[in-house]
């Protein structure tokens, strides 16, 4: 059974796509064998697997029912949207359904009623999963296309976001940007982000209703106008620095920043002719799985490659348990025409019983101990199988001793801690008077200041006295005619010429001075 199904799959290359196998059953002169191969998925219509989320609240219409009218008939507003009634509603979901011949299904805005305030609706499509395009994506406008919007893009589930391309009408008005077309575009420029006024000028709203970002004829200025050459596609991708990520991404956001105009000025007096209406969002792309699966299902509600050379992970983006023997990488699309699969491989198997817990590549054979030891250990590992931390690190406990993360800095404060080293829960060794994980709490009686010190006054056992206070248990501040540490001693009794008459200018001076030694002190315990 085995053999047929190798057989069966050491057929198909031939009559599918490049880099569509993982692996195939080969006859070599050492017997028949598995040989791996650089591998992706296949491109899906990606709207089939989307979360769609339409900002502000409130932006579609319906609710209260509305009506409006269009640019070709600004008079006739017999349409009407009504989000309680299933026929009149125009709700997100219809941007992403199967488009049947016929009449379209739309989202639909709220009309510009708040003219002149800007009309301005986000629409964000997430995958929760990295997603490589392979073709345009195209977004269809009913009823004219806005008149500026930009497309943005996110590689982190929305965490954060970049500008993808700007459209306008008038792209130096709109964004202060000249308007080019990315068929004007070079090898060097291939993932610059541009304004383009392609999409933004009005021709009559239904001969022109599509919105493109352009990858083919991105993918063009390499693989030639009909993508005959995709072999140069391929390298190119590889070697040039963030052209592959320009093509990837988790989420699309489309910034709608001004209505179509029909072509003319803003019309106070019908604004119900001013609106959004989006019936098709088409996003063709594949899973990005490093190269590491052909297959990408959707499970649980989000799409996950089926890793193959024993990798894993929603990306294929780490090495397997037991298969971290070296660092884990992507595999490539060179050597042409079959790449290079870069698996991961089982512990035991690359450097004879060496292993490094993916923190080295290399090992290194030391003759007069007679032991194999990595070597470079990276992630602030040390030690011959990397399995130790790094001093000034400890242990990451919940992390797996091939975790990039398993070793933690101490951070010991500086000051309060004995040294920068700690133990194996990450607390450090405190000076006295010194507390805290990282030494950086003083003791109950100690106060801090560059390290903790004992108290020289407080609230209880140490108090000020004859009405001084106490200034951040450093210091008695005294009242004038008092001196000592706790103003326990009457300037009288040290120097009787201090009780003649009102206090002095002395001593007035004197209690200046320790307001200034005061402030002095807190500015040193701020630090
Ligand atoms: C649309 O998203 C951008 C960030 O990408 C945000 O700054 C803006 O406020 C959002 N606009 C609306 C109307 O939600
Ligand atoms: C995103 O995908 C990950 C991995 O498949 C999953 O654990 C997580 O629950 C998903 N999050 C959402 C919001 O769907
Ligand atoms: C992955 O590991 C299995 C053993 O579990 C092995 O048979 C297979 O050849 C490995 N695949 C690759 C691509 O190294
Ligand atoms: C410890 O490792 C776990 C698992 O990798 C990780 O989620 C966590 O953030 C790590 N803790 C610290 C403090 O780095
Ligand atoms: C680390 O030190 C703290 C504080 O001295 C102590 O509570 C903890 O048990 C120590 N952990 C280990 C593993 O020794
Ligand atoms: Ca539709």
């Amino acid at each position: 059974m085995l053999h047929l199904l190798a057989l069966l799959l050491h057929c198909v290359p031939l009559a599918m796509g490049q880099y569509d196998i993982c692996k195939s059953w080969v006859t070599t002169d050492d017997g028949p064998s598995w040989e791996f191969y650089a591998c992706q998925p296949k491109a899906m219509r990606m709207k089939d697997y989307v979360t769609v989320r339409v900002d502000p609240a409130g932006i579609t219409c319906g609710d209260p029912p509305e009506r409006f009218c269009t640019h070709e008939n600004p008079y006739l507003c017999s349409d009407e949207c009504d989000a309680s009634n299933p026929d009149l509603a125009h709700p997100p979901k219809l941007m992403f359904d199967s488009e049947d011949e016929g009449l379209a299904t739309y989202w639909q805005s709220v009309t510009w009623r708040r003219y002149p305030e800007p009309l301005l609706a986000n629409i964000t499509l997430s995958w929760n999963k990295s997603i490589e395009l392979t073709d345009d994506i195209v977004i269809t406008f009913e009823y004219g296309r806005p008149t500026i919007m930009m497309l943005e893009k996110s590689l982190d589930n929305g965490r954060t976001w970049h500008p993808y391309q700007y459209y306008a009408d008038d792209c130096m008005e709109a964004f202060s940007m000249p308007a080019r077309r990315v068929r004007d575009l070079s090898t060097t420029s291939a993932n610059r982000v541009l304004c383009t006024e392609e999409y933004s000028r009005w021709a009559g709203s239904k001969k022109e209703k599509t919105v493109r970002f352009e990858v083919r004829d991105r993918f063009a200025i390499f693989a030639g106008p009909d993508l005959k050459n995709m072999d140069n596609l391929y390298t190119r991708l590889e070697s040039a620095k963030g052209l592959k990520d320009f093509f990837t991404v988790t989420d699309l956001r489309m910034r709608l920043l001004r209505p179509a105009l029909g072509g003319t000025y803003v019309q106070r007096e019908n604004l119900y002719k001013y609106f959004y209406a989006v019936s098709n969002i088409e996003v063709t792309g594949r899973c990005k799985c490093n190269l590491h699966a052909n297959l990408c299902t959707f499970k649980e509600g989000s799409l996950q490659c089926e890793c193959e050379h024993n990798t894993t992970g929603q990306d294929c983006g780490k090495c397997k348990k037991n298969f971290r023997s070296r660092s884990w990488r992507a595999g490539s699309y060179l050597p042409l025409p079959n790449g290079s699969p870069n698996a991961c491989a089982a512990a035991g198997s690359a450097f004879g019983n060496c292993e490094c817990y993916g923190h080295s590549n290399r090992c290194s054979y030391i003759d007069f101990l007679n032991v194999v030891t990595c070597v470079s250990c990276k992630h602030n590992t040390r030690g011959q199988h990397c399995q130790h931390c790094r001093l000034g690190f400890y242990r990451n406990s919940s992390a797996e001793l091939d975790d990039e993360n398993v070793c933690i800095e101490c951070n010991c404060n500086q000051i309060g801690s004995m040294h920068d080293r700690c133990n194996e829960t990450g607390y450090c060794e405190c000076r006295e008077g010194a507390t805290g994980p990282k030494c950086d709490d003083c003791l109950p009686n100690y106060y801090w200041r560059q390290g903790c010190f004992p108290n020289v006054c407080d609230d209880e056992l140490l108090l000020c006295q004859n009405g001084g206070t106490c200034y951040q248990n450093q210091r008695c501040i005294c009242p004038v005619g008092f001196k000592g540490v706790l103003c326990q001693q009457s300037r009288c009794e040290v120097d009787k010429k201090d009780c003649d008459g009102a206090p002095g200018v002395g001593s007035s001076l004197g209690t200046v001075a320790l307001g200034v030694l005061a402030l002095q002190l807190r500015a040193w315990g701020d630090l």
